[in-house]
């Protein structure tokens, strides 16, 4: 790679270089499948092909909220898309997620089967179908949509922005870092005010908005997101560190997080997940 301080871009970019980091050998410059793949399918009407990444985990944890309140319809087969292994390009996935990014969910009990890819959607998807989580009130529901939708904006700078420059780049280049340190700071403020103010993103309940935001920023505030907790000061958002250690304690939100982890404590992971006992 040439020194950032002599690179002058050529006229056309052209896909010749090795980046380097962490996810190098995964990243292309174009979409579609690049193999055939059937993708299991399980009993349940709802089919999800993820890993227990915080986009990932912000669905499993919305369906075992789902189920805590006693809704069956929301038990689901969880199968592992391992994207070090470029499952996320075969055939069956990309059917269902021309995005290749997991998660990606298939719901087969309508007809035909309902594709829903966007971690964001499927919480919406599944809030409709379910009618939880999700304010009736249409002031209330804007709200609710507008925390929802600020975290699916946000998190690529907190993700694809910090989190690889700080984590995962082969070198630590101080623009990009303070660049983005700058702004996911920012963004902690941003949760912090509004939480200044209420108990949950929207106000008094719970709802898909707090769902969404706590993989990534209730994690990040609880120091456990990048090794960044010193570096960030994440302590100094008192708010937000109140409301991710009540989100945290939620048995879903437990459950949840455990489904489709390959890392971390190992008697903690459910790589698949067909039913509640898989849990024991
Ligand atoms: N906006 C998407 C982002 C999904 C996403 O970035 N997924 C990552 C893992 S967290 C992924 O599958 N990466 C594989 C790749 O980029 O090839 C969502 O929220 O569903």
């Amino acid at each position: 790679m040439t020194d950032s301080s002599t690179y002058v871009p050529p006229a056309v970019w052209t896909w010749d270089t090795e980046s380097g980091g962490k996810f190098a050998s995964i990243n292309r410059p174009i979409a579609g499948s690049t193999h055939e793949k059937t993708l299991p399918v399980g009993d349940h009407p709802l089919q999800l092909y993820s890993l227990g990444t915080p986009n990932g985990v912000k669905v499993t944890v919305m369906l075992e909220e789902l189920l805590a309140l006693g809704h069956e319809g929301a038990e689901y087969d969880v199968y592992l898309i391992n994207i070090g292994d470029g499952d996320q390009f075969g055939s069956d996935f990309v059917d269902i997620n021309p995005n290749s990014k997991i998660p990606a969910l298939l719901d087969r009990s309508t007809t035909p089967p309902t594709r829903v890819f966007e971690s964001g959607a499927m919480l919406i998807y599944l809030a409709e179908k379910f009618g939880e989580f999700y304010p009736e009130d249409p002031s209330a529901r804007a709200e609710c949509l507008s925390w929802l939708f600020w975290q699916m904006g946000s998190a690529p700078y907190l993700g694809g922005g910090f989190g690889h420059f700080y984590a995962y780049a082969p070198e630590k280049w101080e623009y990009p870092i303070n660049r983005f340190a700058m702004e996911v700071k920012r963004q902690l403020d941003v949760l912090d005010k509004n939480l200044a103010k209420r108990r949950f993103l929207c106000g008094d309940d719970y709802t898909i908005a707090d769902i969404a935001n706590y993989p990534w920023y209730g994690i990040l505030a609880l120091g456990k997101l990048y090794d960044s907790a010193e570096f960030l000061d994440v302590a100094s958002y008192k708010n937000v560190v109140r409301w991710a250690l009540e989100v945290k304690e939620r048995p879903a939100v437990k459950l949840g997080a455990r489904v489709n982890r390959t890392w971390g404590d190992e008697a903690l992971r459910v790589t698949e997940r067909h039913s509640a006992e898989d849990f024991k």
